[in-house]
C-alpha cells in the first residue's frame, strides 16, 4: 500500500504519461470510507497517515514519530501544569513481585487475567515469576508507607510517565485498546479528604483541557457509577468522549479518589498535628495514548488524518508548484525562505522539495497525514509575492501576501483549531438523545445514540440494563453522571426501573 514511501511506482520522475500518473496518485487514498466501514477506515488511516505500524505481536503497535510528537505536545502541557501543582515526577520499576501484587487481592481479582508475567531468564525458570506492571499502586504504595511518617511528610504527590502492559483478549485496536501503552499515572496522598477531593477535580480539569484545547475533542466531565468506578477506590471521575461513527462512548481519562482503602492495605499511616495516628487519603489519575486514537476517530475523514494545529508535528507544509519554463529554482528558494520565516515565528513548518513526486501527489500525501495548512507556491504567486493557502479541514483556498504571512497563518491555524472543536461538538451534540422511558432508551440505543436518562442510581438496575441490552454489539452501560446536571423535576422516574430518579446519567455502548 502507498504509505508515501518512494518506490518504483513513483509518479513524476517516470514519463509514462498523465493517466498513469493520476492512477498512481489516487493509490495514496484510503480504500474504506469512514461512514461505510469505520473499523477498516480507522486501521487504514493510522497506518497510511504514518502514525502506527503493525507489529508481529497482536495488540502491540509501533508508535511512529508522527504519533510521538503529538504525545510530546500533550505531555509538555500536562507536565508543566502538574509541576505548578507541586507534583513531582519519579520512576518506579516495571516489575512487580507476586507478593506485593497479591496484597491488593480484592480489586486485583477481576484484573488478574490481564497481568503478564516473566517466568524465565534464558533457558532457566525464575525461582519466582515476576509480574509486569499493569498499573503501579502495588509497586509504589509500600514505599509511601515507608516515606510517610508525620503530617509534615504530606501531601506526597508523585507522577510517573511510563508504559504499562495489560494482556487484553478482546479486539485490539491501535491506541484505543493495546496490550502495551504509554501513560502518566499520578499517585498522591493527603492528610485530609478535603484536599484529596479538590485535587481530583483539578486534575480532571487538566484532562478536559488536554481533550478540548489540544485535541479539539469535546468531553463530558462526570462521576462514574458504583459499577463502573475503579473497584479499589472511593469514587471515580472521568472525562467521556463520544465517537459518532461507531455510536460508542469512550472513557477519555480518569481521576480517582481512593479514599483510605489502599492506606489500610498498605499501612500508609502518619502522626497528625495532634500527635495522633491517622491514615492518609489518596488519589490516583491517568491519561494514556488512547487520547490520540480518540482524536483520530473524531476528526479524520476520507482523505486521512486531520490533526488539530496545537498538537500537529507539522502545522504547515509548503509545496512548490513548478511550471514548465518558469524559474524553478526561484520557486524552491522562496519555499525554503517561507519555511525559515515561519519557523522563526514559532510555527512548525517544512517544505516538501522532493523532485520525484508531483505536487498533486504531495497534496494527497500531506492530506493523508493531516497537516492543518498547506501553502502552495507557483510562478504566479512568486510574481505577486503571495502564497496560496489551503486548509485541511474545509479545503478553503486563500491567497496570502508573503508580507505579513505570519499573522495570517496564525489566524488561520487558530481558526482551524476552533472549527475542528466546533464541528466535533455539533456532531457529538446531534447524537445526544434524552430518553425518559425504556422504550425511548432502547430505540436510541438501536440508533447508536449517546443517551441522557434519568436514573435511580442503583447498582442492580445498571446490571439489569446491561443484561437487557446484551447482544453482538455489546451491552449498554452508564458512562457518567455529568457534573453539569440538567434540572430534574421532582416526580421524574428512572428510565429503567420506574423508581424515583436521582440524577441524569449518560448511557451508551462504549469502547
Ligand atoms: C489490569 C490489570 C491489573 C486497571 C488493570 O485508573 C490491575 C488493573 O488496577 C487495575 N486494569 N486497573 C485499574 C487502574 C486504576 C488506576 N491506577 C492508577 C487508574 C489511574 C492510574
Amino acid at each position: 500500500m502507498a504509505g508515501g514511501k518512494a518506490d518504483n511506482s513513483k509518479s513524476k520522475a517516470n514519463t509514462k504519461g498523465k493517466e498513469k500518473e493520476v492512477k498512481k496518485e489516487t493509490k495514496l487514498g484510503l480504500s474504506a470510507k469512514k461512514d461505510d466501514n469505520f473499523g477498516e477506515w480507522y486501521s487504514e488511516v493510522v497506518v497510511n497517515g504514518e502514525m502506527i505500524e503493525y507489529y508481529d505481536i497482536s495488540g502491540c503497535y509501533i508508535l511512529r514519530p508522527w504519533t510521538m510528537s503529538i504525545w510530546e505536545v500533550m505531555q509538555a502541557f500536562f507536565d508543566a501544569e502538574i509541576k505548578k501543582m507541586n507534583i513531582k515526577n519519579c520512576y518506579f520499576p516495571l516489575f512487580v513481585s507476586p507478593g506485593v501484587l497479591q496484597r491488593e487481592k480484592d480489586h486485583i481479582e477481576g484484573f488478574a487475567p490481564e497481568v503478564a508475567w516473566v517466568t524465565k531468564s534464558g533457558n532457566s525458570d525464575l525461582d519466582v515469576p515476576i509480574a509486569i506492571r499493569p498499573t503501579s499502586e502495588t509497586v509504589m504504595y509500600p514505599y509511601y508507607s515507608k516515606w510517610i511518617r508525620g503530617h509534615r511528610d504530606l501531601p506526597l504527590k508523585l507522577n510517573q510517565w511510563c508504559n504499562v502492559v495489560r494482556w487484553e483478549f478482546s479486539n485490539p485496536t491501535p491506541f484505543i485498546r493495546s496490550r502495551e501503552f504509554l501513560w502518566q499515572e499520578g499517585h498522591t496522598a493527603f492528610a485530609s479528604k478535603t484536599e484529596a477531593d479538590a485535587e481530583v477535580l483539578d486534575i480532571l480539569e487538566l484532562y478536559r483541557r488536554v481533550y478540548e484545547e489540544f485535541l479539539a475533542v469535546p468531553v463530558i466531565k462526570g462521576k462514574k457509577s458504583e459499577l463502573e468506578k475503579f473497584a479499589g477506590g472511593l469514587y471515580t471521575t472521568s472525562v467521556e468522549a463520544f465517537i459518532p461513527n461507531s455510536g460508542r462512548g469512550i472513557q477519555g481519562a480518569t481521576s480517582h479518589c481512593l479514599g483510605q482503602n489502599f492506606a489500610k492495605m498498605f499501612e500508609i499511616n502518619f502522626e497528625d498535628d495532634k500527635g495522633e495516628k491517622a491514615m492518609v487519603w489518596q488519589n490516583s489519575w491517568a491519561y494514556s495514548t488512547r487520547t490520540i486514537g480518540v482524536m483520530v476517530m473524531v476528526h479524520g475523514d476520507d482523505k486521512g488524518l486531520m490533526l488539530p494545529p496545537k498538537v500537529a508535528a507539522l502545522q504547515i507544509i509548503v509545496i512548490p508548484v513548478p511550471y514548465k519554463e518558469a524559474n524553478t529554482q526561484a520557486i524552491l528558494d522562496t519555499c525554503a525562505a517561507t519555511v525559515s520565516t515561519l519557523c522563526a515565528a514559532g510555527f512548525r513548518a517544512e517544505a516538501d522539495l522532493r523532485d520525484n513526486y508531483s505536487p498533486g501527489w504531495k497534496y494527497s500525501h500531506w492530506e493523508m497525514k493531516g497537516v492543518p495548512l498547506r501553502l502552495e507556491i507557483g510562478p504566479k504567486d512568486l510574481e505577486k509575492k503571495q502564497v496560496r493557502a489551503v486548509r485541511r479541514d474545509n479545503f478553503a483556498k486563500t491567497d496570502i501576501a508573503i508580507d505579513g504571512l505570519g499573522e495570517k497563518v496564525e489566524e488561520m491555524l487558530d481558526d482551524i483549531q476552533q472549527s475542528l472543536f466546533d464541528t466535533a461538538k455539533l456532531k457529538r451534540d446531534a447524537c445526544v438523545v434524552v430518553a425518559k422511558t425504556w422504550g425511548e432508551f432502547a430505540e436510541a440505543l438501536g440508533q447508536k445514540k449517546l443517551i441522557l436518562a434519568p436514573w435511580c442510581d442503583e447498582e442492580e438496575v445498571e446490571k439489569d440494563v446491561k443484561a437487557r441490552t446484551k447482544g453482538d454489539m455489546g451491552a449498554a452501560k452508564s458512562l457518567c453522571s455529568p457534573f453539569d446536571q440538567p434540572e430534574l423535576p421532582e416526580d421524574t422516574l428512572c428510565f429503567a426501573s420506574g423508581k424515583p430518579a436521582k440524577k441524569w446519567t449518560y448511557w451508551g455502548r462504549s469502547y
